[in-house]
């Protein structure tokens, strides 16, 4: 019998191995692939976060953590779809112009995938433009944002500025992060949303849009 809260463990201990195996065990032996996700994968990430958001765990324990999900994910994403599972929404994910820090970017994506969200990674260095043709592209409900540097911080604004142009601002919800990024600055270049770290941002993210 399939033990999900085992799985979750697995997940928090980030042992990639007995991730996988779990959900091998619990997908043979008939547990909905809903519960899989929720109550093992999701819900380890969930503590995962938790412990990251209260510095029991560092950035290396949530990296090796995010990759035992990502692997069990692997397992179960042709059953997902299979189930026509849909993910939360989907999330447009980059680091501004100018700017190649994604350590953090990558955190908030990985954290963001265990929320339930699918993530699309525009990755480092990203024009405005594209930004906006990925929203466009993957029909995303929130466009994240994120920088490093306090010279880079202030193109998040042109990219605003961009979506506005381009019709979208309004249909998409946008979230901005990073170590220089503020509240304060977020609403003064009127994003939508703020968050300090990658286990808030999918608080924030489910917030957005209401959930
Ligand atoms: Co850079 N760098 N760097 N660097 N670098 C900093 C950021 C810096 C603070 C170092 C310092 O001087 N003390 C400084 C910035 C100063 C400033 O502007 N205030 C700096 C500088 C100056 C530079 C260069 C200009 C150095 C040079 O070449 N002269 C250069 C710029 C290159 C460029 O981008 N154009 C540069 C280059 C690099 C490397 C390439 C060597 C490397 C990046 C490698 C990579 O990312 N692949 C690098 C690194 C590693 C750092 C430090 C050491 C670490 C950054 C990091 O990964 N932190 C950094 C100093 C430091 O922070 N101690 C530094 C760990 C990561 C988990 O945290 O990214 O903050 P963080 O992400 C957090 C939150 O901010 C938040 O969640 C994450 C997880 O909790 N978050 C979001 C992030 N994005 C979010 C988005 C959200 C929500 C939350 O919503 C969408």
């Amino acid at each position: 019998m399939a033990d999900l809260k085992q799985l979750a463990e697995a997940v928090i201990s980030g042992n990639a191995s007995r991730s996988k195996e779990l959900t091998q065990e619990a997908m043979d032996g008939g547990v909905p692939v809903r519960e899989i996700l929720d109550e093992g994968l999701i819900a380890g990430m969930d503590e995962v976060g938790d412990r990251f958001r209260k510095n029991l765990f560092y950035v290396p324990e949530v990296l090796i953590a995010a990759r035992a999900m990502n692997e069990a994910m692997e397992l179960l994403e042709p059953e997902l779809m299979k189930a026509g599972i849909e993910p939360i929404g989907t999330v447009v994910l980059g680091t501004v112009k100018g700017d190649l820090h994604d350590i953090g970017k990558n955190l908030v994506g990985m954290m963001l995938k265990g929320g339930g969200f699918k993530v699309v990674d525009v990755k480092v260095d990203v024009l405005p433009e594209k930004f906006v043709a990925a929203v466009k592209e993957n029909d995303a409900k929130i466009l994240g944002l994120s920088a490093l540097l306090t010279t880079t911080m202030v193109a998040m604004k042109d990219v605003l500025e961009a979506l506005k142009e381009s019709g979208l601002a309004g249909k998409v919800k946008t979230m901005v992060g990073g170590a220089p990024v503020t509240q304060s600055f977020a609403d003064e270049i009127g994003a939508d949303g703020y968050a300090p770290d990658a286990a808030s941002a999918v608080g924030k993210a489910k917030e957005l849009l209401g959930l």
